[in-house]
């Protein structure tokens, strides 16, 4: 009785097994038989109620049964699954004739290609990266840069206000204040960011990049600026670019510096670009007021620094002889592409 039924389920289940024609229909027969509540597995467990005289007869045929009917699924798993990756393979043949790509590719904008371009030289010279926070307090951006609450940059015409003691930064050296607050000398560190200032026209925009850079060692001086600069002016422009110091005035710097490069143009000899005086102006600078470096908690006896700024957009505008700021912030992809 019991092997008629075991003949039964096997003939039927080889039946299904030839029939599926994919691995979800072959991996449902095996689940209809040998799945928990399977057909055959219902055989399995009715051998607790076959007398105890045919019970080993019967367990052998069961087993028998079970490893030939695995080994079935087995075999039937193995060639459909090869027909599907040979029917998958057939269906997604690469047309190697497509044209390719259209070159309809994003690239960096200038500005970005220019700051990490700084970002880099500087970075090789041994210098860190650091950030802050673009909504400043006025502290900051002013007092501890020795700014004073009559300059004139303080004023509502040269800074955007969002309280009388918070602002947008109006320069990157905000940043620099709060490294000299957490770390000790020596410093090396750099901060390119956004800042702003409600100007607009031709060479100013109300946004802008700026990336300074500070020094704080013992016994830094204005040769150790110059080298650095001539050195960044060099790798920045050609080899061949030269540097000069003129006298300037900034609050957070005692002496200032204005740094004139020969122009990348006509390489001194005079040109539109340069207006016939051979010098672009590329970068304000100067040693760092001891007042900065002592209201940031450093003493001033035993350390000095040098600090300069550059604007990206400036710089961007003189490497590439760009006439108009406003260039740079269209975003007319047909003049961007050109610097791809
Ligand atoms: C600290 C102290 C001093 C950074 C400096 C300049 C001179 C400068 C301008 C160039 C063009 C800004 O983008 S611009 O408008 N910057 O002339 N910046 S010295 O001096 C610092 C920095 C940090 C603690």
């Amino acid at each position: 009785m019991l092997n008629q039924r075991i003949d039964s389920v096997k003939a039927r289940c080889l039946e299904a097994v030839s029939a599926a024609i994919d691995s979800r229909q072959l991996n449902d027969v095996k689940v209809r038989f040998l799945g928990k509540n399977g057909e055959f597995t219902a055989l399995l467990k009715s051998l607790k109620d076959v007398p105890p005289a045919e019970k080993p007869a019967a367990g052998k045929l069961l087993n028998e049964v079970r490893v030939m009917l695995e080994g079935a699924f087995a075999d039937a798993e193995t060639s459909l699954r090869l027909a599907e990756k040979a029917a998958r393979v057939e269906r997604e043949t690469l047309d190697v004739t497509l044209s390719r790509y259209d070159g309809k590719q994003g690239a960096l904008h200038p500005l970005t290609l220019v700051k990490n371009e700084i970002v880099d030289i500087f970075l090789g010279m041994g210098y860190s990266v650091v950030d802050g926070p673009e909504v400043e307090y006025a502290y900051y951006n002013f007092e501890a840069l020795n700014i004073p609450e009559d300059h004139p940059a303080r004023d509502v015409i040269d800074t955007f206000y969002i309280t009388d003691k918070i602002l947008l930064r109006t320069q990157t050296s905000a940043a620099q204040v709060h490294t000299m607050e957490t770390l000790k000398p020596p410093i090396r560190v750099i901060s390119p960011g956004k800042v702003y200032r409600p100007d607009d026209d031709a060479t100013h925009s109300p946004m802008f990049q700026q990336i300074e850079g500070l020094v704080i060692d013992e016994h830094i001086t204005l040769a150790d600026l110059k080298g650095t600069l001539d050195e960044f002016a060099k790798r920045f422009f050609s080899s061949d670019t030269k540097t000069r110091l003129r006298p300037s005035h900034f609050p957070f710097t005692e002496p200032s510096v204005e740094v004139d490069l020969s122009c990348p143009m006509c390489h001194g000899e005079g040109c539109r670009l340069c207006k016939g005086t051979g010098w672009l102006e590329l970068l304000g600078a100067g040693i760092v007021n001891p007042a900065v470096l002592e209201m940031s908690g450093i003493d001033s006896k035993k350390y000095s620094g040098f600090a300069f700024g550059m604007g990206v957009e400036r710089a961007t505008m003189v490497k590439y002889g760009i006439p108009d700021m406003r260039l740079l912030f269209d975003n007319d992809v047909r003049y961007l592409r050109q610097f791809r």
